[in-house]
């Protein structure tokens, strides 16, 4: 049970991070009315795995729908949206929803998703058994992007980390922290790490975003982000990996200045929004060291990535900025 997807390294690879050979695993059209199904979250549930995934529709709307997996690679997504009941607040209001990522905390799984409310913010819920869900008060004013919760109370409050934004395709932004005694009301804001300059590392130099939630490694948490530069043809997502200390997770130990992985297979080069790698969620085990990342291709399909864990946390203080 539980036994996460795996496929050992190529023999004539030196990559930290490879791709899984029959990506993409989620078709654009793998439920009747999705135009694109992408940057979606996955966890381990019951036997097996339950996940969020951002499916826009045919009208290109953006919304949230739950899936299932014995195998963590062939999912079973919801025809239907999820359906939100009130949790901690009556004000449930969404134009839009998504990006969404998964955390087991205590005793639930919280969602955090891109929510629409005059704009982009961050939303939250939470579901026991991805049949029910519960939505909370967003986190953050207006405009943010990438909630990303950590998988346990930090001196006993919720941390998570955020990007504000603006309204728009967001020319910039930076990764910050924000506290949380209940999941309600946030604040201790502090910034983590900015995007880096371009003659430093330039595939993380228009900004940056935290991607799957963070993981607690034996060298701090364990954090990979996006990264973007603007090209002349538009923005270009890329992955890094940055490690960050147990218990102040702003304090920055090491960030990798080369990137882990960037868009190069064509259904990362071509798709709804070309040149995109945006990772949501990893699935792993510290025992084995092994990781699956999932990552959205270029806004249309989802895809897998594999990674011992032990080689990233060397590779990202080997090189980092
Ligand atoms: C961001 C979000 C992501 C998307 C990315 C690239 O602003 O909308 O969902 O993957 O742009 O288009």
């Amino acid at each position: 049970m539980n036994k996460i997807p795996w496929q050992d390294k190529p023999k004539d690879s030196e990559d930290v991070l490879w791709r899984y050979d029959a990506n993409p695993i989620i078709d654009r059209y793998a439920i009747p009315n999705s135009n694109s199904i992408f940057n979606s979250a996955v966890v381990p549930f019951e036997n097996g795995f339950a996940g969020v995934f951002r499916c826009d529709n045919k009208a290109v709307q953006m919304n949230i729908h739950a899936g299932f997996s014995e195998n963590g690679v062939q999912w079973n997504i919801n025809h239907e949206p999820i359906v939100m009941q009130a949790g901690n607040t009556q004000m449930i209001d969404s134009d839009y929803k998504y990006d969404p990522r998964v955390a087991f905390i205590e005793d639930r799984y919280w969602i955090t998703w891109c929510n629409g409310y005059h704009g982009p913010t961050i939303g939250i819920g939470y579901t026991f058994d991805f049949k029910e869900f519960f939505q909370c008060e967003n986190a953050f004013l207006p405009f943010n992007r990438n909630g990303v919760l950590f998988p346990k109370k930090i001196n006993g409050k919720y941390a998570m980390l955020s990007r504000p934004s603006d309204n728009g395709h967001t020319p910039f932004g930076d990764i910050y922290l924000s506290y949380s005694p209940d999941m309600k009301y946030w604040g201790e804001h502090r910034c983590v790490m900015k995007a880096a300059s371009f003659n430093d590392s330039a595939w993380q130099c228009a900004k940056i975003g935290a991607g799957p939630v963070p993981i607690w490694t034996n060298e701090g948490w364990l954090m990979f982000y996006h990264g973007v530069i603007e090209t002349c043809n538009g923005f270009r997502y890329s992955v890094g990996s940055a490690l960050l200390e147990e218990n102040q997770p702003d304090k920055v130990k090491y960030r990798t200045q080369p990137y882990l992985m960037a868009p190069s297979e064509i259904y990362e080069r071509v798709g709804d929004v070309p040149n995109v790698i945006f990772p949501c969620a990893t699935l792993h085990s510290l025992e084995e060291d092994k990781l699956a990342l999932y990552y959205g291709a270029a806004d249309t399909v989802t895809a897998l990535a594999f990674g011992h864990i032990s080689e990233i946390i060397a590779f990202t203080k080997q090189n980092s900025l």
